[in-house]
């Protein structure tokens, strides 16, 4: 290593305190599998408890600024929503956060929403999204989140150049709708619910339909929506190379999208994921920066616990990465020293980057240990007691 202990030091704070992390409220929420939910008694079931939870883990943490919401979820009266959300900000010192239009869970959807074959649903999907956009505006949000769920289960049974088309009206009459300062970030995923085609199933389509789009469309990168051994990182350069990389939903995942707490599974891919994002020369997409943000549910581990435990795992291995000897590195790349490349990679990879985290967190006023901190808070026992009587017991199977 060339850097010295100081430039270390330095670099470790400048990383920490820019990295911001949006947490989504349906985290906090009672969510499950297909087979039925889990409930928790801590569960958040109103937006007023996402907010509190949002602004726990933020006081814990000092990187989580925003909450994203999804407008059927949060905001299921629309615009008359707003006034109640922004006194909500004002309250728990949050603010809303990415804006995810919530076109998947109305019976009319079962055959699509954008990309419907009824025109009828295909207007009323689009009414959705240009309300989204407006809440957006009206919350002082710059980012629409966009994922459909759009696709078909059986061969023939769809015509997949008509939904492409369907796809590009729709997302050109969005952009229209954008204010200058706005977004639309356009998510991909290979299946599920659709399991022979997803509409938008790939970085390449959704780097098409933002491409056609406009100027202020680009891609959302969801770390569980790829296949099994897909190389992440370099789809993440690939798209910071044509700037038009908008944001990222992090999570982790070891079949599909499992929505596992980050880094869970494979940590050296959030690594290199990130090392991807230090590397670039255009850090910035087309307008923007480059949202991070987290898609988690945690059925199994407690919801705060496990948005806190995320939250750390993202400032370490973002930590790490930024700490790699780039200059260096881009040395021995050109001279093809391909040993002295990977273990200068691995060694940034395993360097113990807590005691830099530490002083960051004491230098910021914040908790040494965020996990324990949060159990010494009492504030979940004091979630338990004022919520769990609300939660009855949910279960279905489908
Ligand atoms: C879909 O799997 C997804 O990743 C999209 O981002 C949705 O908005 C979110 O999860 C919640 O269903
Ligand atoms: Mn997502």
């Amino acid at each position: 290593m060339t850097l010295s202990e100081s430039a270390i030091g330095d670099l470790a704070f400048q990383a920490l305190d820019a990295l911001r992390i949006e947490i989504p409220s349906w985290g906090f929420a009672n969510t499950g599998t297909r087979f039925g939910k889990f409930v928790q008694p801590a569960a958040a079931s109103t937006i007023e408890e996402k907010f509190a939870d949002a602004a726990e883990v933020n006081r814990l943490t000092g990187a989580t600024p925003t909450l994203a919401l999804h407008v059927l979820w949060d905001l299921p009266n629309g615009l008359r929503d707003v006034a109640a959300v922004r006194a909500l900000e004002r309250r728990f010192g949050i603010r809303s956060g990415s804006i995810n239009p919530t076109l998947f869970q109305d019976q009319e959807y079962k055959y699509g929403s954008l990309a419907n074959p009824s025109q009828a649903i295909r207007e009323r999907a689009l009414q959705h999204l240009l309300d989204s956009i407006e809440i957006a505006k009206a919350l002082g949000a710059r980012d629409i989140s966009l994922w459909l769920a759009d696709g078909s289960n059986y061969p023939g049974t769809q015509s997949i150049p008509k939904r492409i088309g369907w796809l590009e009206e729709a997302l050109c009459a969005a952009h229209d709708h954008l204010a200058d300062d706005q977004r639309l970030l356009i998510e991909y995923k290979p299946f599920e619910p659709a399991f022979y085609h997803t509409d938008i199933a790939d970085w390449g389509m959704a780097a098409y339909l933002a491409h056609k789009a406009g100027p202020k469309a680009c891609v959302l990168v969801d770390t569980g929506h790829h296949y099994s051994g897909q190389n992440i990182e370099q789809v993440v350069a690939w798209l910071l190379y044509l700037g038009i990389l908008g944001g990222f939903h992090f999570n982790d995942r070891r079949y599909a999208d499992d929505d596992l707490t980050l880094g869970s599974i494979d940590p050296y891919q959030v690594f290199r994921i990130f090392h991807e994002l230090h590397s670039s020369q255009s850090k910035e997409s087309s307008l923007g920066g480059v949202a991070y943000m987290i898609d988690q549910s945690h059925n199994l581990k407690g919801k705060i616990e496990a948005m806190v435990q995320t939250v750390v795992t993202a400032q370490e291995l973002y930590l790490k990465a930024a700490l790699v000897d780039r200059e260096r590195l881009a040395d021995l790349q050109q001279s093809c020293d391909l040993v002295a490349a990977e273990e200068l990679f691995r060694g940034a990879f395993w360097r113990d980057v807590r005691p830099l985290a530490l002083s960051w967190r004491a230098a910021r006023g914040l908790p040494a240990d965020p996990l324990e901190a949060l159990r010494a808070s009492g504030y979940v026992e004091r979630a338990v007691r004022e919520r769990g009587g609300r939660h009855a017991a949910v279960s279905s199977y489908a």
